[in-house]
């Protein structure tokens, strides 16, 4: 009640999903992706619900444009006590195909547009000496899926950032980190799948498992974001009750 956050990739699935239910529970949201017409329209949603979002068109590439709308949310509401770090993409491939475009995209979207978000966020947090960092990583993140080999190590790669990051900024500067690592989920993740082998697979992963809902991955973001200040909810594995892992 009363605290603010960025949430990042807010313009479809998880992260539009978090929005709404950290909004629910009195947060104020900033919303951001590069969607402005999306953005807009959950804002309004969230609005004729009776909570506050304020609306941030970023690329969470482009490290001027996340600097800008970090200022812009705190402008807008003078803190920013949580940040769900959610953004990212998953075009899947065999490494022989060797879509090194791709490669780079996730990279630069799941990594580093992860790295640019925090550190833009951090200064703020720090000046607090508190602040609650959720990183979106996957069950991809502790473990390797054939086809899923870049996606992956993007997603290893931000398990590893949160382990750092709790162990940096925990005792001294009070901010707690926590890892999502999801199951399937049903969201538009999957269209960013170019290979025709591997949309299909999805397509058939989805008549065998019941696809978790953006919601349920929300939930678990509020529920830690609600522990008391002094527990730090370090990892979360939410997975469709028959997804085996
Ligand atoms: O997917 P989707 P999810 N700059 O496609 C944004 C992880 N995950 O909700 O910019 C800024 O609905 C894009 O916005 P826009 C997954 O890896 C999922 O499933 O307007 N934003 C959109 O809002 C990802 O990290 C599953 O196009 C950028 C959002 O990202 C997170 O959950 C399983 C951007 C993607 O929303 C949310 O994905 C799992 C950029 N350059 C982990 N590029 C699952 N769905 O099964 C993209 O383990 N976005």
């Amino acid at each position: 009640q009363g605290k603010v956050a960025l949430v990042t990739g807010a313009s479809s699935g998880i992260g539009a999903a978090t929005a709404e239910t950290l909004a629910g529970a009195g947060v104020k949201v900033g919303i951001a992706a590069r969607r402005k017409g999306r953005l807009d329209a959950l804002a309004a949603t969230i609005r004729d619900k009776g909570g506050e979002a304020l609306p941030i068109e970023m690329d969470v590439t482009d490290v001027a444009a996340v600097e800008a709308g970090v200022k812009k949310l705190i402008d807008a509401y003078g803190s920013i006590d949580i940040l769900v770090n959610n953004a990212g993409l998953m075009p899947l491939s065999d490494i022989e195909k060797l879509k090194t475009d791709e490669w780079a995209r996730m990279v630069d979207v799941n990594v580093k547009g992860l790295f640019n978000t925090t550190a833009a966020v951090l200064p703020q947090m720090m000046k607090q000496r508190s602040g609650h960092i959720f990183n979106m990583s996957s069950i991809a993140g502790r473990k390797v899926f054939k086809g899923l080999t870049v996606y992956c190590a993007t997603k290893h790669a931000i398990a590893a950032f949160s382990d750092g990051l709790r162990m940096e900024l925990g005792a001294s500067h009070n901010i707690r980190v926590t890892c999502i690592q999801p199951g399937a989920v049903d969201t538009e993740l999957y269209e960013s799948i170019t290979d025709e082998g591997y949309r299909k697979q999805m397509e058939e992963l989805a008549d065998q498992l019941t696809f978790l809902k953006p919601g349920d991955i929300a939930d678990t973001i509020l529920f830690a974001a609600g522990a008391p200040a002094h527990v730090n909810v370090a990892e979360l594995f939410v997975l469709p009750i028959d997804q085996g892992w």
